[in-house]
């Protein structure tokens, strides 16, 4: 099967992310997911409520802008599309045009797609992987799985989504250290995978070598998990 330009297969499916070493986030026992934003008053969307909408089963490779890709990967859940049609449409203020969407974790990451990004078939909100109920390695309790977009686009720990009439500031991340990582750094705003849409400036080329030394001291950091 090929990979996407500039990726390698890896084994396993390491915990990896912007978090580095810090523990997962606590989850409550009733979990939610907050909508807010263009809509006539914030909705909080029980997980339990989604699981009981129509679900999907996904085969499909994961691929972290740092260029490792875990290949197969099970995973179950809801279609975004599904959740706007049923739950997020009727809820919209009258009148308003959806442009983008913030998906924001309980760690505080927060990523941002289009809302015709957000709508292809394939995008996820998971709560299961390889037949289980995510663990707090991979995003418990439910995490945005986009495989046509990096994985910085993937928000683990999903709590809540902005609805935005027009592009929102950029991504943010708690940690002041890699907010300004992020800066210099400029991930591309649409991040597709085929495209190689690492990032808004540097060409892909330039940053695969310093990346793929990146990625042991990252893999490491974040391993210790759950
Ligand atoms: N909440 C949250 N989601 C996140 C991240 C993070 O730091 N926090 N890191 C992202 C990045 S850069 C990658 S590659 C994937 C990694 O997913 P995994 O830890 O399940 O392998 O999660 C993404 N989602
Ligand atoms: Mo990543």
């Amino acid at each position: 099967m090929t990979l996407p330009p500039g990726q390698h297969r890896i084994d396993g499916f390491p915990r990896f992310g912007a978090h580095l070493s810090q523990p997962p986030p606590a989850v409550s026992a009733e979990p939610t997911i907050e909508i807010c934003g263009a809509v006539r008053a914030p909705l909080t969307v029980p997980l339990a409520r989604l699981a009981a909408l129509p679900h999907q089963e996904t085969i499909a490779d994961f691929h972290c802008v740092a260029g490792w890709s875990a290949t197969e990967l099970h995973w179950e859940g809801v279609t975004f599309a599904t959740l706007y049609r049923l739950i997020i449409e009727p809820a919209l203020l009258p009148g308003s045009q959806l442009t983008h969407l913030a998906f924001v974790g309980l760690d505080g990451l927060r990523s941002i797609m289009t809302l015709e990004d957000a709508l292809a078939e394939n995008v996820l909100i998971a709560q299961r992987l390889a037949g289980r109920p995510l663990d707090s390695d991979h995003g418990a309790p439910a995490r945005l799985v986009t495989p046509d977009h990096y994985g910085y686009l993937n928000t683990k720990h999903l709590c809540r989504i902005e609805l935005h009439t027009r592009q929102p500031n950029g991504d943010h991340h708690p940690s002041p250290i890699i907010q300004v990582g992020l800066q210099l750094l400029s991930p591309h705003p649409r991040a597709r995978v085929w495209q190689e849409e690492r990032h808004r400036y540097l060409p892909p080329r330039v940053v695969r070598p310093i990346y793929r030394r990146l990625i042991p001291i990252i893999r490491a950091l974040s391993a210790h998990g759950s």
